[in-house]
Order: structure tokens, then sequence, then C-alpha cells
């Protein structure tokens, strides 16, 4: 059976689910989306997803046209349709179809569809190897411009850090503000990882999101396991040569959970392999996403 899509109250098979071409999604990137996932039925912060959602769209003047309940019931009859237990889900809202004008409010109806697909996985052999990345000339969107911490359906700022770095061989780019400190990637947020003072415990540090970066859920998740296992945080404005002193540096988002990171524009970072620290994070963050989470059955 195709792939069922729901898209605006009913389930279409994936080849039949279409919209407009006048809707503003389409038209002007005008509108919201998540990338949620689950784990053997098990869906990984939920409540902070649609949370997410329901800002981002709330800072657009965007009104969601039903609840959180709805919308999680929603999701569940879609992954359900689907016989999925392991997915990735994405959900859109966009602003609905208008005419060719800019105007939000010629928009009489936003656009849901929720997308339920097979996961695909990283390669293991960059979690085992880690990542080589490099640092882009596009900057990281002014938050005072199109402010990173709305996860809108406009991705051109992400889209060109990815096209260079991977016109340079790279699978993903460090994105600096417009100030020089690091922001984040394309669809992932940045640690780093250093014994500062020779204590027992390194330090981790992330950028503070009001920099240019997305308020990551799984960013927020290793930021609590850092406390629960009384490894100290901090956030902190970082630049390119902190990374390259670093122990340790990873990347947390939801489709990539926790990839470590042993390059970065040629330099080695720490012993140019993935570190211990990355390990123990990457382990209890692999075992929270198989405990915690909205759980349902097929
Ligand atoms: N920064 C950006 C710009 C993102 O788009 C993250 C950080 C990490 O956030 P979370 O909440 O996921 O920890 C993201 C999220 C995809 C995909 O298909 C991308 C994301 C999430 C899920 C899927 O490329 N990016």
């Amino acid at each position: 059976m195709p792939l069922q899509v729901y898209l605006d109250g009913r389930w279409y098979p994936k080849n039949e689910a279409k919209i407009s071409v006048f809707d503003h999604g389409l038209l002007y990137g005008d509108g919201v989306f998540e990338g949620i996932r689950s784990y053997g039925g098990l869906i990984f912060k939920l409540k902070e997803h649609l949370n997410r959602l329901w800002e981002s769209a709330h800072t657009l003047m965007l009104e969601i046209p039903m609840t959180q309940t709805e919308m999680q019931k929603a999701i569940l009859e879609t992954l359900k349709r689907n016989k999925l237990l392991d997915a990735y889900i994405r959900v859109v809202v966009t602003r609905g179809v208008g005419d060719l004008g800019l105007d939000p409010a010629k928009c009489l109806r936003p656009t849901i569809f929720i997308i339920t697909d097979k996961i695909v996985l990283y390669p293991e052999s960059l979690y085992a190897n880690g990542l080589e990345m490099i640092t882009v000339p596009t900057v990281r969107n002014l938050p005072e411009a199109v402010n990173p911490s709305i996860k809108s359906l406009n991705y051109l700022n992400n889209i060109l850090a990815k096209i260079e770095a991977k016109n340079s061989g790279c699978m993903e780019a460090l994105m600096l503000n417009h100030q020089g400190y690091v922001a984040e990637c394309t669809g992932d947020n940045i640690f780093m990882v250093k014994n500062e003072d020779g204590a027992a415990r390194p330090r981790l540090l992330t950028p503070p999101v009001y920099l240019g970066a997305l308020k990551g859920i799984t960013r927020q998740a290793i930021i609590e396991i850092a406390a629960r296992k009384q490894i100290p945080f901090e956030e902190r404005i970082l630049t390119r040569h902190d990374l390259f002193n670093a122990d340790e540096v990873f990347l947390t988002g939801t489709a990539a959970e926790i990839i470590p990171v042993v390059k970065l524009d040629g330099r080695l970072i720490g012993k140019g392999k993935p570190g211990p620290w990355t390990g123990i994070l990457r382990k209890e963050f692999r075992n929270l996403t198989r405990k915690e989470g909205v759980h349902y059955t097929l």
C-alpha cells in the first residue's frame, strides 16, 4: 500500500497528496514545520516539538486551525495508517492558498500536512569515525531579519550553506553569525567539550541561541543529560578558534542525533577521532529515546 499522507483533515496516497500552486508556503516560504522522530512506538519530545511549532507560527501570526491535542491525534493516526513504529514525522503548516500578492490576509485558511516515513539513518561509519566540516561564507540569518528561532519553510540560508559545504567536499557546514561567532550548522546545533582547568570533568559548551541558532530539542535534551550526569555546562559565545582547540566537537539534531566532528577547516579536533564524552552523551541520548515519549501501538 502506498504511503498515506495527512492533508487538511484527510488521508491521501502519497501520489495524490497535492497542494495548490497558489499556496503561500510555496510562493513565499510562508509557513512553519517540525521534524520529529519515533523510536519503537515512542514519539520523542512530541510536546516540545508541538510547542515549538506553535511558537514559530505565533511569531508569524499564523493561527494553526487545530489544537495540539488534535494535531497529536492526526500524527498518531498517520503513523498507524503507515504501520510505522520507527518513523520520521514531518509536520508542515503553511499560510494557505492566496493570490500572487504577499499579503497573508489574502490566505483564508492554513494548509496542514503530515508526512510519516521510514527514517533514513546516516551511515554508521559517520558515528564511528566522525565528520569533517568546513566553515562556509554564507552567514546565518540575522535574528533581526529572519530569526533562526523560527522553524520556517524559508530554509534558503541553510541550503546555501549546505551547497557551499558540498562544493568543498564536506557533508556539513559550520555557520557563523554576522559577527563571526559560531551559530550552528545547516540542520544541527553544535557543542564542544574542553577540559579547561585540569578538572576531573571537562566543560560542555554551546553558543546561546540568540547568536543565531534554532532552539534545538536535541540540544535541550543534551543539556538536561549533562545536568543529570553532573557534567559542567555553559552557554558561551564561541569562535572558530575555540572549536579548533576543543577536545571534542559534536552536532545535535533530530535526524542526526549526536554526530562527532573530528576535523574543521583542515584542523584536527582533539585526537582526530570521536571522543569519550561524545560517546557517553550519545549513549545516554540513545537510552532516553528508547525510554521516554508518547506511546502508540499499530
Ligand atoms: N538547527 C537547525 C537549523 C535545524 O533545522 C536543528 C538545529 C536541530 O534541532 P532539533 O530540534 O531537531 O534538535 C535543526 C533541526 C532534515 C531535518 O530533514 C532537519 C532538522 C530536524 C529534522 C530533520 O534535514 N533540523
